[in-house]
């Protein structure tokens, strides 16, 4: 067990890391087009809470900690941000709002907003190529994880059937598969990818994939809580926005402590997997408990 002061010690300490790592990888805000490089710098930067880098890192750090897992952090985080970029503009969520902060199309315009997320997920590609080019098995397979988690049959293809979801009525099973592609699939990835740059065996990339399931559930059924519970000021966007564009969610279906208890019992699957897991999870584990709690 890790007491509240150490877990969040060392949460600051990789959300640091990921900081130096984007300040250091990604290209100057003062790169031509410089307005190109500062909406990519301006939503990269825009305060989150860095979930899915800090995943792939602490989960890294259970295996061999040989090679550096910033680089690959970073690149997840610019798919991360592209795709919340994208999912803001007018033809999709139409969010003037993220982490707070005006949203990319309205601080710049919604070319620019398209073309930073454009720009973010190339990058992203970019850095796994250059960093782990001495180890071309490694960055192969990170590549194919990232690669076919944001592609046309997870993340795209999620946020394809979410906005279809608008018009359609979907049963409760659709829009766990939808929330699968669309949230689970990066965090999935988050973990794999650590694993894979810690030289894990592929048994425990299996448990991984199934935590990642888990994990990416918990944290989009604590999203549709939120959506509908809390204030546009805690969250730093649009809460109700679910119920103005007529989307299902988990409380459709199971109500708010139904919801609430789906949630818990897939965390508690995702923390009794984690202890087949080698090294030391008690971050981990916390850190999964803490998707289950947080309240942004
Ligand atoms: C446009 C291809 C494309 C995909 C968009 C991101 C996304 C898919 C939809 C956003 C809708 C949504 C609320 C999804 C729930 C999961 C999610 C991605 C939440 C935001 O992630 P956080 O809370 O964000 O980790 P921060 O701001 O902390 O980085």
């Amino acid at each position: 067990m890790f007491t509240e002061k150490k877990f969040k010690s060392t949460l600051n300490l990789y959300q640091k890391r990921i900081e130096e790592g984007i300040e250091q990888l990604v290209p100057p805000a003062e790169t031509p087009p410089s307005r190109l490089h500062r909406a990519m710098r301006y939503s990269l930067g825009a305060g989150g809470k860095r979930l899915r880098p800090v995943l792939l890192m602490a989960t890294r750090d259970l295996f061999t900690p040989e090679e550096d897992p910033v680089p690959a952090a970073v690149a997840l985080e610019c798919v991360h941000t592209y795709s919340l970029v994208h999912d803001d503009l007018p033809g999709m969520d139409d969010s003037s709002l993220r982490r707070g902060k005006p949203t990319c199309h309205v601080q710049f315009d919604e070319a620019t907003a398209i073309l930073a997320g454009d720009a973010l997920l190339t990058y992203a590609f970019e850095l796994i190529g250059r960093y782990y080019r001495h180890t071309p098995a490694l960055g192969t397979s990170l590549i194919q994880d990232l690669s076919i988690a944001s592609g046309s049959r997870r993340l795209i293809g999620g946020q394809m059937d979410d906005l279809l979801g608008e018009k359609t009525n979907y049963t409760s099973e659709q829009l766990k598969n939808i929330h699968l592609n669309k949230t689970a699939a990066l965090i999935t990835a988050a973990m794999t990818m650590g694993a894979r740059i810690g030289h894990a065996p592929e048994r425990d990339i299996q448990t991984l994939v199934q935590i990642g399931k888990c994990v990416g559930l918990t944290f989009q059924i604590i999203d549709d809580i939120l959506d509908a519970t809390s204030d546009d000021e805690t969250l730093g966007k649009p809460t109700g926005s679910d119920l103005a564009c007529g989307k299902a969610t988990y409380i459709d279906f199971f109500g708010l402590d139904g919801a609430r208890s789906q949630a818990r019992a897939h965390t508690e699957k995702a923390k009794g997997l984690c202890q087949d897991l080698p090294g030391d999870t008690a971050f981990l584990m916390e850190l999964i408990a803490l998707m289950e709690h947080r309240i942004q």
